[in-house]
């Protein structure tokens, strides 16, 4: 038997103030998160929403390097833009606060202290890398020295990226500061560990027996980890930024990012309630068992909330632990890896500037496409399709015929519901089924399917005017038409009610244009939502189409990114070996005059050239560059070619020559020249 709870805390993961946030973040745990909480918001069950920014961590300084800006300048920054889509997209946070308020240093730093003083953690001293010049200890993604397999000089602390392999900074010869270049050397120093070792038991039993019902990838990771045999884990760092360690002892160190950003949830749950004491204690919302805990995440922060920070909590004492962890797994963008430092996303900011008054049609798709199971794909043509033929062409083109139907017949009043024949019978009976098939599908997270059953609705709802043909019927039989008509309209107002947990906005607006004030969940399936006589405004469409050249733009910014990022991490080839000056002597260079230039058949690469080449005679050349010109444009040009290169056969073709073209980053190639007019057959030296 399930357990009845009294109220529900929900979390979303704290997102990294150091850079905006994008379709991933969104589809992964925000939306998912916001329908869940609109969900049992209607349902009446009193809920908190938590959110807010993780504003500590080597991200956000690694950020502000970057930008050349403080850290603070960087936190305030991207917290205020993270805040901003989120209340934007509908994200319906209780609150959105962030880690570096008063509030959570309090707390964060006594949590850390009843740890110490229970002397739950074990010190350990260990040697570190540490940059003599600049008086620091090194993160290891700030730790580069030469590979140790391919003698790369420049791999990472845990990966050189020339031969793949996987690397500790131990390994790396010679490392080096990545940021400054100075030498690295090694250095004692103490931190504080969460021994995880002795919370293998009870952690075994409490989620590979008590929690089999949680998802297969939390579940199975989970399991893993814990196979695996959990080991002690520092929860302190030789770092400025950050929540100073509070015990003597630390001085100049600060808490781990993951010790302090889950606290995070606890701190900005108490914020909001020492200000609405409507809410009641923020402890009865973390403390008390008829509480349950629900933690929103992806897929890379599992093993922190399912393991460390209960083990956190539970070192602690008086909390509860989560309930459930619906992690999802990860949204690609066209076929790529999402990656802010590559700038290669699709920006919440950038979204809703680019789409105005867009972003259910964003929620829909990325609830119907959500990485629920496994990793999903966003594409633009997906979205495209999504939006057109199925908000437009499903759920906005019923709506409208019912509400154009009720303008056109009644002007806009709800038409008298009249005896239900059979075929009205077996509609609703369809229809109220879909309230318990939501229910079950939602408290189980399974959103993507759940949003299917809602526009399931929509589908009966179209089906159900387009059989009765009530456009036929008005002339033969208009009481039936009424009926019809007054069942379509409360249809409509289901609809307004099973898609707002989804769609917030354009059910408000459905809300509107049906003068519908006050709704709760348990409505749905009511076929009385709408009393006849009711006076309903001028109906607006639900959803527009999107169009192809919005879509191609959007696809065209994604591929200016890619290529933007070759062209930045482009390095020219490493010089050859030396020559002696003989050898380049025996090379004949040239210049000679383009009299004539024609595409070769069969071949997409090749041109053909005739060429004044000073010795009266014109000469022959092929050069695969038609990729790049057309054959009329070379005419007249003067062109560099090497003179004696042995003839080659091409294409069925003598070749006699080569003309000289520059190889750009990209491949690209560029027909080289003189600056001034230069006679042909003259020599290059
Ligand atoms: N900031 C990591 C992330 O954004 C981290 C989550 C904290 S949740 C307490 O993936
Ligand atoms: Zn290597």
């Amino acid at each position: 038997m399930e357990k009845q709870y009294k109220r529900t805390t929900v979390t979303s993961a704290l997102p990294y103030a150091n850079g905006p946030v994008h379709i991933g973040h969104l589809a992964g745990v925000y939306v998912p998160a916001d329908i869940y909480v609109r969900y049992l918001r209607l349902k009446g069950r009193p809920v908190l929403f938590i959110g807010g920014s993780d504003e500590h961590g080597v991200p956000v300084t690694i950020r502000a390097r970057k930008e050349g800006i403080t850290t603070q300048q960087v936190v305030d920054r991207y917290h205020e833009l993270i805040k901003d889509s989120f209340s934007r997209f509908g994200i319906s946070f209780d609150i959105y606060s962030r880690t570096t308020s008063p509030t959570h240093y309090k707390l964060a730093s006594d949590f850390f202290r009843t740890l110490y003083d229970k002397g739950v953690f074990v010190d350990k001293v260990t040697e570190q890398f540490y940059d003599e010049q600049t008086d620091h200890f090194l993160s290891d993604r700030n730790i580069r020295g030469e590979c140790p397999r391919c003698h790369a000089k420049d791999a990472y602390g845990d990966q050189c990226e020339a031969c793949g392999a996987t690397l500790s900074p131990e390994e790396l010869i010679n490392p080096y500061n990545a940021e400054t270049g100075n030498p690295l050397v090694k250095r004692a120093t103490k931190h504080w560990y969460l021994p995880l070792d002795k919370d293998q038991e009870w952690l075994e039993k409490w989620i590979l027996q008590e929690h089999q019902e949680w998802r297969s990838n939390v579940y199975g990771q989970c399991k893993s980890w814990l196979d695996n045999g959990l080991k002690p884990r520092a929860v302190t760092r030789d770092l400025e930024w950050g929540i100073p360690v509070p015990i003597e002892e630390a001085k100049g160190k600060v808490l781990y990012v993951w010790f302090d950003a889950p606290i995070g949830y606890i701190s900005n749950t108490k914020e909001l309630c020492d200000a609405h004491p409507e809410l009641g204690s923020w402890e009865t919302w973390w403390k008390d068992p008829e509480t349950r805990l629900v933690h929103f995440i992806g897929k890379d922060n599992i093993v922190f909330h399912c393991i460390v920070f209960p083990a956190m909590l539970k070192a602690h004492g008086g909390y509860i632990l989560p309930d459930n962890v619906p992690a999802n797994e990860f949204l690609n963008l066209e076929g790529n890896k999402i990656s802010t430092s590559k700038n290669y996303a699709v920006w919440l900011n950038e979204y809703l500037d680019d789409m105005p008054n867009r972003q259910d049609e964003l929620r829909y798709v990325l609830t119907a496409n959500a990485p629920e199971t496994k990793d999903n794909d966003f594409t633009w043509a997906d979205y495209q399709a999504r939006c057109n033929n199925e908000l437009v062409a499903v759920y906005g083109n019923f709506v409208n015929r019912a509400l154009q139907l009720t303008q056109k017949y009644y002007e806009g009043r709800v038409p008298e519901c009249g005896a239900l024949n059979d075929y009205d019978r077996e509609t609703l009976d369809e229809f109220r089924d879909v309230k318990s098939r939501l229910e079950t599908l939602i408290e189980n997270f399974k959103f993507r399917e759940a949003q299917k059953e809602a526009m399931n609705l929509a589908r009966i709802g179209n089906k159900y005017i387009a059989d009765c043909e009530p456009w036929k019927l008005i002339k033969t039989d208009p009481e039936r038409v009424k009926t019809i008509i007054n069942i379509s309209l409360q249809l409509t107002a289901n609809l307004a009610i099973a898609f707002e947990p989804f769609l917030p906005f354009s059910s408000q607006r459905l809300r509107q244009m049906i003068a519908m004030d006050t709704f709760s969940w348990e409505d749905l399936g009511s076929t009385t939502l709408l009393p006849s006589g009711k006076q309903l405004p001028k109906p607006e469409l639900l959803f527009t189409k999107i169009e192809d050249d919005v879509v191609a733009a959007q696809i065209k910014k994604l591929e200016d990114t890619i290529k933007a990022n070759e062209e930045a991490a482009y390095e020219p080839a490493p010089v050859k070996p030396d020559i002696p000056f003989d050898d380049f002597e025996k090379l004949d260079i040239r210049v000679g005059i383009v009299k004539a230039c024609e595409k070769v058949k069969k071949s997409k690469k090749l041109l053909k050239f005739s060429i004044d080449d000073g010795t009266g005679k014109m000469r022959t050349i092929l050069s695969g560059i038609a990729q790049w010109y057309e054959p009329e444009q070379l005419v007249g040009q003067r062109v560099l070619f090497i003179a004696n290169l042995a003839p080659r056969q091409m294409m069925g073709e003598e070749s006699c020559g080569m003309i000289l073209s520059a190889v750009n980053w990209n491949g690209d190639l560029n027909l080289t020249t003189t600056m001034g007019e230069v006679k042909p057959g003259s020599i290059i030296s």
